[in-house]
């Protein structure tokens, strides 16, 4: 399978169009989310690890807004407990096509992996079984502010005991002088991973309108409210940041 370096925003746009998951960003999209995203290839890892922590028998694990399946992937890699299987969940076609194909080809190479499915559809609407495990690797930051909660809840109620939410957002924060520098800091991180200024403006203004994150503050009431009863940071890097919500 093809893995080409993003140069989706590398020449100037007379308009920029808002973001979408569209067949030209599944293309790119393993540079592209490795080269913006710091710790990326830590996370995806580690939530394999995590995950082998909190796994129950007969329950699944889910991959919400699972783009090309690196998550799903790491969590095949790492759990081994008896009955489990992993659901994986995008609402973009192209990504769904292209996580069915990386799946199959991680199939062929190894044996004894939990049983996969690749749903298309979207996580809002998604009528959930018991889970051990629920994933949310970078996606909530795309649903509507509004509705975050009401998926939080949805989780938390489909969650087992002993079972977690591992939720990464990039964050923005609450003190001025922190956001500035730290946003200045992921900026030097892309440039110091080949994107040229034009290229982090245009995607800058492009993702704008699709992708609104919150502040740890918030992430923490919000996960509270939804009835979890513990958060912990298990990552930072820059204005990216992974939390455990425990049932
Ligand atoms: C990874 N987790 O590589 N329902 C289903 N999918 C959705 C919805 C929705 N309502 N909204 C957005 N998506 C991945 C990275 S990317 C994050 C996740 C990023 C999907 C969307 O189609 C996209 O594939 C994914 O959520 C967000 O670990 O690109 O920064």
């Amino acid at each position: 399978m093809s893995q080409d370096p993003d140069r989706i925003f590398a020449r100037p746009l007379a308009q920029v169009p808002d973001f979408a998951f569209n067949e030209d960003v599944v293309r790119v999209f393993p540079d592209m989310i490795k080269r913006s995203v710091p710790g990326y290839p830590t996370i995806v890892e580690n939530i394999g690890v995590l995950a082998a922590h909190f796994a129950q028998p007969g329950t699944v694990l889910y991959d919400l807004g699972s783009s090309l399946g690196a998550v799903t992937q790491a969590l095949r890699r790492h759990v081994r407990t008896d009955g489990c299987r992993v659901v994986a969940v995008d609402n973009s076609s192209a990504m769904v096509e292209r996580c069915r194909q990386y799946l199959n080809a991680q199939d062929s190479m190894h044996q004894e992996l939990l049983p996969v499915e690749v749903r298309e559809g979207d996580i809002l609407a998604l009528e959930f079984q018991p889970a051990c495990v629920v994933a949310l690797n970078f996606t909530l930051q795309f649903i509507e502010p509004d509705r975050r909660l009401e998926l939080l809840h949805a989780i938390r109620q489909t969650l087992v005991p002993g079972g977690a939410l591992i939720l990464s957002e990039k964050l923005r924060f609450e003190d001025n002088q922190e956001h500035g520098l730290l946003t200045d800091l992921h900026i030097a991180f892309k440039r110091a991973n080949g994107y040229s200024e034009l290229e982090i403006a245009q995607k800058r203004s492009a993702i704008e309108n699709v992708m609104k994150p919150d502040s740890l503050e918030q992430h923490r009431e919000r996960l509270l409210a939804a009835g979890f009863s513990k958060v912990v940071v298990w990552f930072q890097c820059l204005n990216f940041a992974s939390l455990v919500a425990l049932p």
